[in-house]
């Protein structure tokens, strides 16, 4: 039986986020968020779903810490609530929930688990909307000084920093699709994304500036993007969006400037990211670490008749999950080689891959999920087949510790590996919880694991 070992100081870790997990959204001081005001509003959010209760994790987070020690989980990546910290976003500051995240880490360190804090995952503060959101270039400064507040609280105990989780998410589908809070439809993205981008590189130095020991870095999601066929106008299709979705952010990032080709593109559009002196470089700041959000690939096949990018989705034969993206774990290997080749960082972590599916809790109390067993043991062959390869891939977060708020489905997808009941707030691990923590105790995963259905 092959078995494959991870290297020795491999990190195991379950992701969240804030507003996923934590509901108590009118507690303790905590301001509105986009996601709060998204929620309100008719049609936004699947049967009317909002952020509470979630899975009351701001006053169930001890219990939560023990499940994950009962997994073997050496780390846990979660997020702050901008708004719990800084209620307007800017200027005043709460200190219950400082308070509130404190408590959070000094559990988890006492519990051997090592925190990793995404610093924003998605849920501005309403208040800065108003003042203009991500395409307002004084958001990226307001996220700077958040930042400080936070490292100079925090950073004496947090070692692991990620600024922005999938700033793709933030700018496109908050301000062009209007799927995701604020819900603006076509509205400045490129802004939004240049003032993300921006904010990150304010935020790395706030936080190297409090702790010199700090480890930051930045998370993306990634889409590799495949042909849909051998023909030119395809592969330059998949070549556009890839552009659109991976460059877009790996190249101010890694080489301080945007993809020359996207930006050409864009300028036909009449459209233009709104750089100023001095911002790639402050973008390009070197980074510790790169984390990698990985879910599936796309098939792009070109299309003359679709607007902007003319490019369109083709959808293969294979195998899906809930969500109706395909599951295809050699794109993960790949990814992760290229992102080796052509950018160079230093570290990766996967800090986010996993599945939704239609889970129940069966007749015997278990939660018996061997697609997302598989799908989870699959991903974890490709990311040791990349280790094989060179890349230097440090560690995996699995998405996600616990079924949650998954944004505009509301609850209806559990990307959990453990079950929550939303009625009791029970937690019952699944079987995908249980497979991890023998990946996890063994550090290593056996061709049977990958297999069993
Ligand atoms: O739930 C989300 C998470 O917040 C960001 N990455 C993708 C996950 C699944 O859609």
């Amino acid at each position: 039986m092959a078995i494959r070992h991870f290297p020795d100081d491999f990190l195991w870790g379950a992701a969240t986020a804030a507003f996923q997990i934590e509901g108590a959204t009118r507690e303790d001081g905590r301001g509105e968020s986009i996601w709060d005001r998204f929620c309100a509003t008719p049609g936004k959010v699947l049967n009317g779903d909002t952020g509470d209760p979630a899975c009351d994790h701001y006053h169930r987070w001890r219990d939560d810490i023990a499940l994950m020690k009962s997994l073997g989980f050496p780390a846990y990546r979660f997020s702050i609530a901008w708004s719990r910290i800084m209620p307007k976003g800017r200027g005043a500051v709460n200190p219950a929930g400082l308070d509130f995240y404190d408590r959070l880490v000094d559990g988890l360190l006492a519990a051997g688990i090592r925190p990793f804090v995404t610093l924003y995952h998605w849920d501005l503060p309403q208040a800065l909307e108003d003042a203009g959101g991500w395409p307002a270039r004084d958001t990226a400064a307001a996220f700077a000084d958040y930042a400080d507040v936070v490292a100079r609280r925090l950073g004496d105990r947090v070692k692991h920093w990620i600024t922005l989780n999938e700033p793709w998410c933030s700018a496109f589908l908050g301000y062009w699709t209007g799927d995701h809070a604020p819900g603006r439809k076509e509205g400045p993205a490129l802004a939004a994304a240049h003032h993300l981008l921006l904010g990150h590189g304010l935020a790395l130095a706030a936080l190297r500036a409090a702790h010199s020991d700090v480890r930051a870095g930045i998370t993306l999601n990634f889409s590799p993007a495949d042909p849909a066929s051998d023909s030119d106008a395809d592969r330059a299709a998949a070549w556009r969006y890839d552009g659109f979705f991976n460059r877009w952010y790996l190249d101010p990032l890694y080489r301080s400037a945007y993809p020359a080709d996207m930006l050409a593109l864009y300028a036909q559009m009449g459209q233009a990211p709104p750089v100023q002196d001095d911002d790639m470089r402050i973008i390009a700041a070197p980074l510790d670490f790169l984390g990698v959000n990985y879910y599936s690939r796309a098939v792009i096949r070109d299309d003359p008749q679709a607007g902007g990018l003319r490019y369109a989705h083709k959808r293969p034969e294979g195998e899906y999950t809930q969500m109706d993206w395909e599951v295809h774990p050699a794109s993960l290997r790949r990814l992760l080689e290229r992102l080796h080749r052509d950018y160079a960082p230093t570290t990766l972590y996967i800090t986010e891959n996993g599945a939704a599916y239609p889970d129940e809790v069966s007749s015997d109390g278990g939660v018996h999920d061997p697609d997302r067993v598989r799908y989870i043991a699959r991903h974890l062959a490709a990311c040791h087949d990349a280790i094989a390869a060179g890349v230097p891939l440090r560690g995996y977060f699995v998405w996600s510790l616990m079924d949650n708020f998954e944004w505009a489905f509301g609850y209806s997808r559990r990307f959990g590996i453990v079950y929550v009941d939303y009625a009791t707030q029970r937690r019952i691990p699944k079987d995908s919880a249980l497979f991890l923590r023998q990946v996890i105790a063994a550090n290593a995963l056996t061709e049977t694991q990958m297999f069993t259905r």
